[in-house]
C-alpha cells in the first residue's frame, strides 16, 4: 500500500529538504552521521521536518549504531557522512550490513559537478570504494528525482536478502531546487520494513523435504540470522515442537527459538555445547536462513558430507555454495517453515512419536555439558573467569534485555554461553565482518531503538579503544546503556593465537593496563570497575538503573593467554599447518 500522509510537502524546495522529508514520509527513525558543506541543506532540513539526528564522533560508527537499530526493529538504520573521509569511513560499518543482510540506508555527500575531478578538496573515487561495500549504489544525478530514489533505496534495502543501500548526493544536486508536487512525496509502506515481501518455495521441493523429515530419526535444525529478518520465531518453535526437531544456531541465529527451550541445544560450529556432536549423529539436516559459512562449519569441517541437507534460504545461489545441498527451498524462512508444517501435519503423530527417544537425549547431555562446564561458570577466580562473567549476565539480565557483543572474546564467549531468555533478537554480535569496535555503537543504536528495554553491550578493551569517543555520542543522546569492557590489556585473541600456534612469541598484543571505569566518569558516564566475580551483578544492575546515561562496567578478566580461548585446550591442541584452532 502506499503511504501518502496529510499535509505533504509541495513547492520549491533544495535537494536536502526533499531528502529529509522522503525520510521523515518513510517513518526514519534515530539517524547517525557527521556533516560537511554538500549536505548541509539536508542537516537543515532535519531539524524544520522534525527527524532525529545524532551527530556521531566516526562514522564508522553511525553505520554501527544504524545497523544495530535495524536489527532491532527491521526497520533500515539511517546514517550518512560527507564527502571523501566521511563516505570512506563508512566502509567497515556498510559491510558489516552487506553480510549481515541488514537494511540500511546511507547517504554521501559528494562533489559539485561542475568542479569534479578538478581536485575538489576531499575529492576521491568513493563510488568505486563504497560500491562493493553496498547491496546497491545509487548515485543520485537530478534533484527532482530524489523521492523516487529514496523510494528506490527503501525497496532494496528490505526486499529479498537485505542489505545497505548508499544514496550518493552531489552537492548541487543536494543545494539545488525543484518545484516539487504532492504526489512526489509517497512511498510504499510494505518497503519500510524488512521483509518487505515474502517469497514461498516451490511447492514440490516443500514435499520432497516433508518426506526425507518424516523419515529421519535425528533430524536438526540448523538456524542463522535469517529468522530474525524473517521474524519467523513462532513459525520456527511451531514446527521445531510439532516435529521434535532440537534447534541448534549460530551466533546471529540466537534467540531464534528461546536458548531457554527444552529444543534449543546451543551453538553449532566453532564453539559449541552439544550441538557440533548432534550434527555428527544427526540423519537429516534442516539449514534455515544461513549461509553455512567458516565460522557456523568449523572451516567447511562440518557438517559431514553424507547427511541430507535441506537448505532454506532466501538468496537462491546461498544454496549449494559452500556445502551441497539434497533439497533446496528457495524463499523466505517464516514462509518456508511454515509449508514445511503444513506438508508434515499427516506426519506430526508418527514423527514426533518416533522421536521420543532422541529428544530424551537433549537434557541429559545438556546437563552434563553443564556440569562439566559449572567451575567454569561458577568460578571465583580473580581476574574474573569469562564463563563466570557470562552466567552473571545470564542470571542478571531481564527476559527482553538486549545485548550488543563486539568481535574478540566479548562475541565469542557470549556466543557460547549467554542464553536469551525469550524467542527474538536478544542477541546482537556482528559476525557480518567481525569487526572490532561494534560494541558500544551498536549498543547506542540498540538502545535508540528499544529506549524502554535495558541494552548491555560487552566489548573487548581494545575494541573498546577503537570507538571510546562514541561514549560522548551516548553520553549526549542520553542512552541508558551499561557497556561491560572485558579488560584483558591486551589483543587478547591474538595473543590467544599467539601462545596457541607462534609458541608463545607474543608480538603487538599487548596492551596498557587502563581503568575504563575511571575514564567513563571523567566523559561524565557512569563507570564502575569490578575486580571480584561478586560484583558482577550488583554492577551490571547499577548500570541498568541508568536511564539517560551511559555506565561503563570494567571488568578485569585473566591476563593468561593459556586461559583466553573458550572451548580449546591450549595443552592438547592439534595445529594443522594452514588452519586456525579457533
Ligand atoms: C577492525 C579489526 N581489526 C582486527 C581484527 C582482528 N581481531 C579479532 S579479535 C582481536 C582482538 C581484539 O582485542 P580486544 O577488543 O581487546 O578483544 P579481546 O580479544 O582481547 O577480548 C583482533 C585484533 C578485527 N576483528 N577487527
Ligand atoms: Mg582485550
Amino acid at each position: 500500500m502506499t503511504k501518502n500522509l496529510k499535509n505533504l510537502p509541495s513547492g520549491t524546495m533544495n535537494g536536502g529538504r526533499a531528502l529529509a522529508e522522503m525520510l521523515s514520509l518513510a517513518g526514519a527513525g534515530p539517524m547517525f552521521g557527521m556533516g560537511g558543506f554538500q549536505l548541509l541543506p539536508f542537516y537543515d532540513a532535519v531539524g524544520l521536518v522534525g527527524l532525529n539526528h545524532h551527530l556521531i564522533n566516526d562514522e564508522r560508527c553511525g553505520a554501527f549504531a544504524a545497523d544495530a537499530y535495524a536489527r532491532i526493529t527491521n526497520r533500515p538504520g539511517i546514517c550518512d557522512g560527507t564527502l571523501g573521509p566521511g563516505a570512506t569511513n563508512l566502509v567497515t560499518g556498510l559491510i558489516e550490513s552487506l553480510n549481515g543482510g541488514i537494511p540500511i540506508v546511507a547517504i554521501t555527500g559528494d562533489t559539485n559537478r561542475s568542479h569534479s575531478w578538478k581536485n575538489m578538496t576531499q575529492e576521491c573515487r568513493q563510488v568505486e570504494i563504497l560500491r562493493p561495500a553496498v547491496k546497491e549504489l545509487i548515485r543520485v544525478e537530478m534533484t527532482s528525482r530524489i523521492p523516487e530514489l529514496v523510494r528506490r533505496a527503501f525497496a532494496v534495502a528490505t526486499s529479498g536478502r537485505p542489505g545497505p543501500v548508499l544514496l550518493d548526493v552531489p552537492e548541487d544536486v543536494c543545494h539545488g531546487t525543484h518545484d516539487f508536487t504532492v504526489e512526489d512525496f509517497v512511498i510504499d509502506e510494505a518497503t519500510l520494513k524488512a521483509p518487505a515481501r515474502r517469497i514461498r518455495p516451490d511447492r514440490a521441493e516443500v514435499e520432497r523435504a516433508a518426506k526425507l523429515i518424516a523419515k529421519a530419526k535425528r533430524p536438526l535444525l540448523l538456524v542463522g540470522g535469517g529468522i530474525h529478518l524473517s521474524e519467523g520465531w513462532d513459525a520456527l518453535a511451531k514446527f521445531a515442537e510439532a516435529q521434535s526437531i532440537p534447534v541448534a544456531h549460530t551466533m546471529s541465529g540466537k534467540g531464534g527459538i528461546a536458548c531457554a527451550s527444552p529444543l534449543n541445544v546451543g551453538l553449532f560450529g566453532r564453539y559449541s555445547r552439544i550441538a557440533n556432536d548432534l550434527i555428527e549423529a544427526s540423519d537429516c539436516l534442516i539449514v534455515v536462513g544461513c549461509k553455512l559459512g567458516e565460522i557456523a562449519t568449523k572451516r567447511f569441517a562440518l557438517p559431514p558430507a553424507h547427511i541430507p541437507v535441506i537448505h532454506l534460504d532466501i538468496v537462491a545461489e546461498e544454496i549449494g555454495r559452500c556445502r551441497s545441498a539434497e533439497i533446496a527451498l528457495w524463499g523466505d524462512a517464516r514462509a518456508g517453515l511454515e509449508d514445511l508444517a503444513e506438508a508434515l501435519l499427516d506426519s506430526v503423530k508418527v514423527a514426533g512419536g518416533g522421536r521420543t527417544d532422541y529428544l530424551a537425549e537433549i537434557a541429559p547431555r545438556m546437563k552434563k555439558w553443564e556440569d562439566e562446564a559449572a567451575p567454569r561458570l561458577d568460578s571465583r577466580d580473580r581476574p574474573v573467569h569469562m564463563a563466570r562473567l557470562c552466567r552473571e549476565l545470564n542470571k542478571t539480565l531481564p527476559a527482553d534485555a538486549i545485548l550488543v557483543a563486539d568481535g574478540g572474546f566479548a562475541g565469542h564467549w557470549t556466543g557460547l554461553l549467554y542464553d536469551t531468555k525469550k524467542a527474538g533478537r536478544h542477541y546482537v554480535p556482528d559476525r557480518g565482518f567481525a569487526s572490532i569496535g561494534y560494541g558500544l555503537p551498536g549498543g547506542m543504536g540498540a538502545c535508540l531503538a528499544a529506549p524502554d528495554r535495558a541494552v548491555v553491550a560487552i566489548s573487548g578493551d581494545g575494541g573498546f579503544n577503537m570507538t571510546l569517543g562514541e561514549l560522548e555520542t551516548a553520553r549526549r543522546a542520553g542512552c541508558g546503556l551499561t557497556v561491560i569492557v572485558v579488560n584483558n590489556a591486551a589483543s587478547g585473541y591474538v595473543k590467544a593465537l599467539q601462545h596457541a600456534m607462534m609458541g608463545g612469541r607474543y608480538q603487538s598484543a599487548d596492551l596498557n593496563e587502563m581503568d575504563y571505569a575511571a575514564i567513563a566518569r571523567t566523559m561524565g558516564c557512569g563507570g564502575i570497575r569490578v575486580e571480584d566475580p561478586e560484583a558482577l551483578s550488583s554492577a551490571l544492575r547499577q548500570g541498568m538503573e541508568e536511564r539517560d546515561r551511559p555506565t561503563v562496567v570494567d571488568v578485569v578478566v585473566t591476563r593468561d593467554p593459556a586461559q583466553m580461548l573458550p572451548a580449546v585446550d591450549n595443552r592438547t591442541v592439534q595445529i594443522k599447518q594452514g588452519d586456525r584452532v579457533a
